[in-house]
């Protein structure tokens, strides 16, 4: 059989487990995940190959680990790429409109949508809205119901059936990103949906993003997580130094807040807030990579970076990665 290939867009409102989803069907951390909406800041982009079944994998070069979510039924060799995207809000800064814009970008063109709810929520007009975008594009979608470990079956069921009289979806599957359940069944029906073709990158490809854009989503990530109020919002994070020696890789990254009152309170009293934040992120990035990691952090002031496109440009991993 010939091998499938394609591009599928996760789409959904902000906290419905986007990333959650992308890094489990990855199998490694590409995307940041936090309790905080618009965590997710650009596309972010992971790829899943699934080695062609049983009578193929003595083929050199299909030789592939076996992993946890290999789909049970799969009877080609495929490769889909993953697009997690900013959740689906109402835009008010420059930075949310490009978010949204990245959302639009990443509907064009694709061979199938994920249109992820939690299925803890109220089902309500936000989700609606998410359906209408995501649904008037002419292309299979797929609806997701997650965080189906946190809701009783009894609930479940009166909710796919609302979901399946507003919009008719190629498949609605409950799922649970974070427990994987019902993960294997979901990549089966992707795959049966994506279209005959070519891999588009090496088997062993899982993603375009540059280790330096994932060590300063790591440090946001733990910026995120360490502070509250408008700080988590306020914050972007450069990594300047990314410089890999025998030894350390030697990693400086500057922070930036919009306000002096947020350089404070992200330093912490005596640094303390900020020697913790490197910390956690500086072991995370070590586990990653499996090397020693001197990370060199600042905090910087930047009045209304929000607004500012150039400095969002640079913040964008596709520049960095050249493109
Ligand atoms: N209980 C439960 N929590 C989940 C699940 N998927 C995601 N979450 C949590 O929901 C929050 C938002 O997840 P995230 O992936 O960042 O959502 P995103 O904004 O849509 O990308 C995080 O706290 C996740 O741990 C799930 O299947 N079950
Ligand atoms: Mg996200």
């Amino acid at each position: 059989m010939k091998p499938r290939s394609g591009f599928v867009t996760i789409l959904g409102r902000a906290n419905s487990g986007k990333s959650t989803l992308l890094n489990a069907l990855v199998g490694s951390k590409i995307a940041i995940v936090t309790d905080k909406p618009q965590t997710t800041r650009t596309t972010i982009q992971g790829v899943v190959t699934l080695p062609a079944p049983k009578a193929d994998r003595n083929r050199p070069g299909t030789r592939l680990p076996r992993r946890a979510n290999q789909p049970a039924m799969q009877e080609t060799a495929a490769q889909i790429v993953f697009l997690d995207t900013p959740g689906i809000q109402q835009p008010g800064s420059r930075l949310d409109r490009r978010m949204m814009k990245e959302v639009r970008a990443a509907l064009a063109g694709r061979d199938l949508l994920l249109l992820l709810v939690d299925a803890t929520q109220r089902f309500g007009a936000g989700d609606r809205a998410a359906v209408d975008r995501a649904c008037g594009a002419g292309v299979s979608c797929f609806l997701l119901l997650n965080k189906i470990d946190r809701v009783a079956k009894a609930t479940l069921l009166p909710l796919i059936d609302r979901c399946q009289k507003l919009h008719d979806f190629t498949e609605v599957i409950p799922i649970s990103a974070l427990k994987g359940d019902n993960l294997p069944l979901l990549l089966d029906r992707i795959v049966a949906h994506l279209p005959e073709g070519p891999f588009y990158f090496p088997p062993d490809h899982v993603t375009e993003q540059p280790m330096r854009f994932l060590a300063g989503e790591i440090v946001r990530e733990k910026v995120i997580m360490q502070t509250r109020q408008e700080l988590p919002y306020a914050s972007s994070v450069m990594v300047g130094t990314f410089e890999d020696n025998p030894k350390l890789i030697h990693i400086a990254a500057e922070i930036f807040v919009e306000r002096e009152g947020q350089k404070g309170i992200l330093i912490g009293k005596r640094g303390e807030m900020l020697k913790r934040v490197g910390t956690l992120a500086r072991q995370e990035i070590e586990s990653i990579l499996g090397k020693k990691v001197f990370l060199d952090l600042h905090v910087k002031v930047r009045d209304k970076w929000r607004d500012d496109s150039r400095f969002l440009q640079a913040l964008d991993w596709r520049s960095m990665a050249g493109e």
